[in-house]
């Protein structure tokens, strides 16, 4: 039987090396985010970029690009809400080695049923050397696994979460190699990670979050903070959240 795209999502919690934005289109993210980068400084782009959506238009117009809602709608149904964005940029290591812990996203969301999925935009090329995505795949069938906090120093992630490493099998784990403008998504119990940059160039990449209306929040993230979701595509029927304008047209 014909395997489709969706198919292959929830079979393997994961897709890679989908194309939504041409050459043209990435470069021009790229000049805007060079922009931001020269005003709010490194140490902000690592991880402190939250929902800048709200205020730059530039990431606001790559969250909403049209094709990426496509294929969201494809994977998630006709409602489609963001419930987030959030860049992770990884410099070449000067003395601490930053990296991203094994971990599922929805561990410490607060959400109601805990379902989310994210499209990771590579805003500049992500390989092996300068620490890509890594994913266990299937393991979002699995359920919640317990977290605990990592011992080792840098980790990137809010509250230095980590599933221990005994409980991953490292050599199932599959390189989510992307070049710039390229995109992958995954499901929000899917065990990820990414390990040091150790090339001499930056490695950035968008993280989008979606949800469908439904979903609620029921305490609070991570962050210690409410989500602010915004309807793109569909309907909200449920209102779980307060309306949400959009803070740019979309494109
Ligand atoms: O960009 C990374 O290295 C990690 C991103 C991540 O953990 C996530 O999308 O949840």
């Amino acid at each position: 039987m014909h395997q489709t795209t969706e198919d292959t999502y929830w079979e393997q919690g994961f897709l890679n090396g989908i194309d939504i934005f041409s050459k043209d289109e990435i470069n021009e993210c790229q000049k805007h985010f060079d922009k931001l980068e020269a005003r709010v400084g490194r140490e902000t782009c690592q991880v402190g970029l939250i929902n800048s959506h709200f205020q730059e238009q530039f990431v606001w117009e790559m969250v909403t690009n049209s094709k990426l809602l496509d294929l969201m709608q494809t994977l998630m149904g006709e409602d489609l809400m963001l419930l987030g964005s959030h860049f992770f940029c990884k410099y070449p290591v000067e003395s601490t080695e930053h990296f991203v812990a094994w971990h599922q996203d929805v561990t410490y969301w607060g959400l109601k049923p805990p379902e989310a999925h994210t499209a990771w935009i590579a805003v500049d090329d992500s390989d092996l050397e300068n620490g890509c995505m890594r994913v266990i795949p299937g393991s979002h069938k699995m359920g919640l696994s317990p977290h605990s906090e990592s011992e080792a120093e840098g980790n990137l992630l809010s509250i230095n979460q980590e599933i221990p490493q005994d409980q991953i099998r490292e050599e199932d784990a599959q390189d989510l190699c992307l070049k710039a403008g390229q995109v992958s998504v995954h499901e929000g119990l899917l065990v990820h990670s990414s390990s040091p940059n150790r090339s001499t160039r930056r490695r950035c990449g968008l993280t989008v979050r979606f949800v469908k209306p439904e979903i609620r929040q029921s305490e609070l993230n991570s962050h210690q903070a409410h989500w602010s979701p915004v309807l793109l595509r569909g309907q909200d029927t449920f209102r779980h959240f307060p309306e949400k304008a959009h803070p740019f047209p979309i494109q």
